[in-house]
């Protein structure tokens, strides 16, 4: 029998991790799969061998000594909404990874309660290998849900979430193993630890405000000083629930990085992907426009900007409005919902309530109403123009059969925009005085044709020989 209970020694001393394993004790031994036999296995294979002969990772494609990666996912306090969100990813999807479909990313095997086809024992089988040091390939942990203090359970003979059973009872007995546990146990060899979903990146809405199960983020759990084998600090990737291409996108990143392919990538001082979570939701809005012209939606279904109505985009850190949900489509404001600042390590206790306007909103939201009653009545001055065509102005006569009242632009108007395009165009060399960068006169002063007095023969195009604007 292997004993595994000094490997809580390597965890950060003192870390809540550290202590749990403290707390439980020993664990010694697996289960025994010859004694189980094909129990929990409807397909007579684990799935890592059914999908191997339809892997397109081969020496040739994946550019790097690695083959595949273990990916160990495990679920703590969470509605599942991490998994649907990753398993929704379009770009790049998660069965691509599983199938090493893309060149320098070496195959994932994933292993995942509900995607899975083996269950009990053998699902738990490359856990255990991964624990004894006995794994085919490098591992990664991914963890959706909070941390959840798990002694507190132990004591009363129970557990908060768990995956599998292991002998590991006091007289060798099997007892369910929390995902805490895993997760404690699995760190000390992981090549990377990924927290997914605000839960698991900072406590989320478990670990609101009264919080009976003691409920923690990841990087909470295994300390500040946790690094991974390959010295790689915990990833964050937040969101309740997170964008799929945020999670897989990373993952992708991070693959690349292990395979040797690519460099670490950029991670903000809270391990989230610098280039995922540096904006604003406001910054990126398709609202946020609204906002700049102090047009602001009264009741939810108007189309202008929701900061009245408690939204806290312009101080949140996420991509939706840019990303959207699923292929670019959906995502809160894109389908006309506030901002909560689900991505932010305050949710929720620092955005509650929701849908009440922050206060400090009003001094913003005031401004941009004054300059937006200055500036969108020049803005839509100027659109009217820009929706005419010269020849209309011109004749005076807007030939749309769709019953424009207004054909005449107006002496007011006509005039403004004539002076108003003087102004634009003044010392618009390309118009008004070619010489100063090399053009002689339209004419040459004789009346010729601008092109023949510039020395092109008939057909030849000046655009050719002279390069920028005419
Ligand atoms: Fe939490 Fe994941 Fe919120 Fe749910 O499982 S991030 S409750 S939407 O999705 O953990």
């Amino acid at each position: 029998m292997i004993d595994y209970h000094n490997q809580h020694r390597d965890l950060i001393p003192g870390s809540p991790a550290q202590k749990l394993l403290e707390g439980l004790g020993r664990a010694v031994g697996f289960h025994d799969l010859d004694h189980i036999g094909a129990f929990g296995m409807p397909t007579g294979a684990y799935m890592e061998d059914m999908l191997a002969p339809a892997a397109i990772a081969t020496a040739a494609t994946r550019f790097g000594p690695l083959e595949k990666v273990h990916a160990f996912w495990f679920a703590g306090a969470s509605c599942d909404g991490c998994s649907v969100a990753a398993t929704g990813a379009t770009n790049p999807t998660v069965e691509s990874m599983m199938l090493g479909a893309h060149p320098g990313i070496p195959r994932v095997i994933l292993h995942h309660p509900v995607i899975n086809m083996e269950s009990g024992a053998h699902y738990m089988r490359a856990a255990e290998q991964a624990m004894e040091g006995t794994l085919n390939a490098p591992y990664v942990v991914i963890l959706e849900g909070s941390i959840m203090d798990e002694l507190l359970a132990f004591d009363q003979g129970g557990y908060w979430s768990a995956a599998g059973e292991e002998p590991w009872g006091k007289g060798g007995e099997l007892r369910p193993v929390s995902t805490t546990e895993w997760v404690a146990r699995l760190s000390i060899n992981a090549a990377a630890m990924v927290a997914i979903g605000t839960c698991a990146t900072w406590g989320g809405i478990p670990s609101a405000e009264g919080n009976p199960t003691g409920a923690m983020s990841l990087m909470d759990f295994l300390g500040k000083d946790y690094r991974s084998v390959l010295g790689v600090p915990i990833v964050n990737i937040p969101g309740c629930p997170p964008i799929g291409d945020n999670f897989t996108e990373t993952i992708a990143a991070v693959c690349y990085f292990l395979q040797g392919f690519g460099p670490l990538p950029e991670f903000d001082e809270l391990g989230r992907p610098a280039w995922l979570f540096g904006e604003t939701v406001h910054r990126r809005c398709v609202r946020g426009a609204y906002y700049e012209e102090g047009q602001f939606a009264h009741e939810f279904g108007d189309p202008e900007c929701l900061v009245e109505l408690g939204c806290w985009g312009p101080v949140v850190n996420c991509n939706i409005t840019s990303r959207g949900a699923v292929r670019g489509i959906g995502g809160c404001m894109n389908a006309g919902a506030a901002c909560i600042g689900c991505t932010m390590p305050g949710f929720p206790d620092k955005f509650t309530p929701f849908y009440k306007r922050p206060p400090g909103s009003l001094a913003s939201t005031t401004v941009s109403r004054m300059t937006g009653s200055l500036i969108r009545p020049l803005r839509k001055f100027s659109n009217n123009n820009l929706n005419r065509e010269v020849r209309w102005d011109k004749t005076g006569e807007v030939t749309s059969g769709f019953g424009r009242e207004k054909s005449d632009p107006g002496m007011l108007a006509e005039v403004t925009h004539h002076f108003y395009d003087k102004m634009r165009r003044f010392n618009d060399n390309a118009t008004n005085d070619g010489a100063a960068w090399g053009k002689i006169g339209d004419d040459g002063g004789d009346g010729r044709h601008p092109e023949q007095a510039r020395g092109f023969k008939s057909g030849e195009s000046s655009k050719k020989a002279m390069p920028g604007r005419r």
